[in-house]
């Protein structure tokens, strides 16, 4: 077999790849041991991104102030608006709704889906079209304790350890309570979940779970998860503005949240959204390759949720802790960064150096398991060089040795068919994988119901955070943007009933550009980012 691919392989990682097939029935029995809290510690310490100072800076304004942040996040919080209180005309708007959500992904069509029962007048804004969201490219799948040898407090113990010991208890508590019921009124809705004969849905491990929780649509659990919302939303008639950004927020004159300026994309127009409150559910930040990592996000994951809601004073929780998956493709250089599924080593692959040898346990926290990897290519020089940086090998053919043949086909094809188009067997050959930023940990405080530390402000997704703490376990933003995007969905509507819009202003603007040059920042970068900028600059 390997002789065959000297194609598309370097010498090198065809030598390696032999060692890697010599190894591969030794290392399928081999049960590496998980390792010690203290270890863990100082790996992460030692090689978790997070870790590195000289990578954040200090917030000098905002609720968050004196807080670090990644470079790139600090930016464009302390950046200016890219509009001025006078290009709109706040007396006369647009669009004038009970709830308005500003985001197109899975928690914004469930926040719709919650707000249109409640009987409110619900409208999406969306800087693409909806769908086109991070919860599209979720692979593995989604928890919930629903089996009879689990149970919530079990799943809150495990996302609880996992993330640090750092989750709001009340957030948490909220997502593993609410899971076994988001998993059934997706079912009702028409995910197509996997299942066995007898209708019962078939369930897996992920990363730190120590019951089989990850309820699944093969590998493509996000995409079949949000096929079934946006069904949903455009068959009630609930109105979706595509292509149209949001650029900044309106306060009343008594400081709730009462609508946002919006930016169609394609003509450039200012339109005037009012509305009596607003959820944001934006999504999250991959597309700002915080420390040069490539990144498994969507397009559009540039951060505008929180450069929205912290210019109006939200509060931030968590903003410096980010998620890199262990697992994005680091070969060929066409997927370079895409997501490999969590899935993939639940299955039974595991990660192997290049000398062959199984150096981790391949269901280690997804933090812990990032550093191990960076730590073997780095300190321990054990990756394997590629056209775009470095790799590990990820045997994903351990998984027909284990579960028989087909099962890579039945379980994970999308996987396969992603590795397929460029003449890679992933039931034959092992794929090379390195971190990629997945995932972002922090974002928007919010209460269980979701509001924000400003009045008529609701967030939802990934938008915000907390929820996790400092990691967050495979399959739990799957459930996070269902339950919390309905809960935003279920409170917004309901307070709309009750609220009295005061006059519209966009006085934040100018007192927030002063607040940032009382603190001596010239810099003239304009934010939300809304799509992030891969031309070539001259020189380059
Ligand atoms: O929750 C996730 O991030 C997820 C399911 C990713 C994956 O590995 O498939």
């Amino acid at each position: 077999m390997v002789e065959k691919r000297t194609a598309i392989y370097t010498e090198e990682m065809l030598d390696s790849m032999k060692k890697v097939e010599a190894a591969r029935e030794a290392n399928t029995a081999f049960e590496p041991r998980r390792m010690t809290a203290e270890e863990k510690e100082t790996l992460l310490a030692t090689y978790h991104p997070d870790y590195k100072q000289d990578e954040f800076s200090v917030l000098s304004v905002g609720a968050n102030k004196g807080e670090k942040v990644p470079h790139e996040l600090a930016a464009l919080l302390q950046a200016k608006s890219r509009i001025a209180a006078g290009d709109v005309d706040l007396t006369s708007p647009d669009y004038d709704v009970d709830v308005l959500i500003i985001g197109g992904g899975g928690a914004g069509a469930s926040a719709a889906i919650e707000a249109d029962n409640n009987g409110a007048k619900t409208m999406i804004v969306t800087k693409l079209r909806i769908g086109d969201a991070n919860t599209m490219m979720a692979e593995g799948g989604i928890q919930a304790a629903d089996k009879p040898n689990d149970s919530p407090a079990i799943h809150y113990l495990d996302a609880f350890g996992g993330g640090h010991f750092a989750a709001k208890p009340s957030l948490l508590y909220r997502l593993v309570n609410e899971a076994p019921d988001a998993i059934k009124w997706l079912n009702d809705l028409g995910v197509e979940f996997d299942k066995t004969e007898d209708g019962t849905m078939v369930t897996t491990h992920g990363g730190g779970t120590s019951r089989k929780r990850m309820h699944a649509a093969k590998d493509y659990s996000g995409a079949e998860i949000m096929r079934t919302l946006r069904d949903e939303v455009l068959n009630r008639g609930i109105p979706v503005i595509d292509f149209t950004a949001a650029v900044e927020l309106i306060l009343d004159d008594k400081g709730q949240a009462a609508g946002a300026v919006l930016l169609n994309m394609e003509t450039k127009e200012l339109l005037v959204a009012r509305a009596k409150t607003v959820i944001l559910a934006t999504g999250g930040a991959g597309r700002l390759h915080y420390q040069g990592f490539p990144t498994s996000n969507h397009y559009g994951a540039t951060a505008d949720g929180l450069v929205l809601g912290y210019r109006v004073g939200a509060k931030l929780m968590y903003a410096d802790t980010l998620q890199y998956h262990p697992t994005g493709a680091a070969f060929p250089e066409q997927i370079f960064g895409a997501l490999v599924t969590e899935k993939v080593r639940s299955l039974g692959a595991k990660l192997v150096n290049k000398n062959g040898e199984v150096f981790m346990h391949p269901l280690e926290t997804r933090d812990v398991s990032a550093a191990s990897i960076i730590r073997e290519c780095t300190a321990r020089g054990n990756g394997i060089e590629t056209s775009d940086g470095i790799g590990l090998w990820l045997d994903t053919p351990m998984i027909e040795k284990k579960g028989g043949e087909g099962t890579i086909e039945k379980r994970i094809p999308a996987m396969m068919r992603m590795f397929g188009k460029y003449g890679i067997d992933i039931r034959k050959e092992p794929i090379l994988v390195y971190p990629t930023l997945h995932y972002q940990n922090g974002g928007l405080d919010i209460t269980p119901d979701c509001m924000t530390g400003v009045e008529n402000l609701y967030a939802a997704g990934e938008v915000v955070g907390g929820i996790h703490g400092r990691n967050r376990l495979m399959g739990n933003s799957l459930l996070d943007i269902i339950v919390f995007g309905r809960n935003a969905g279920k409170s917004a509507s309901e307070k709309s009933k009750s609220v009295t819009t005061g006059t519209l202003t966009l006085a934040h603007i100018e007192k927030f550009a002063a607040e940032c040059a009382a603190a001596g920042i010239e810099d003239d970068a304009v934010s939300p980012k809304l799509l992030p900028d891969y031309t070539r600059k001259v020189n380059d």
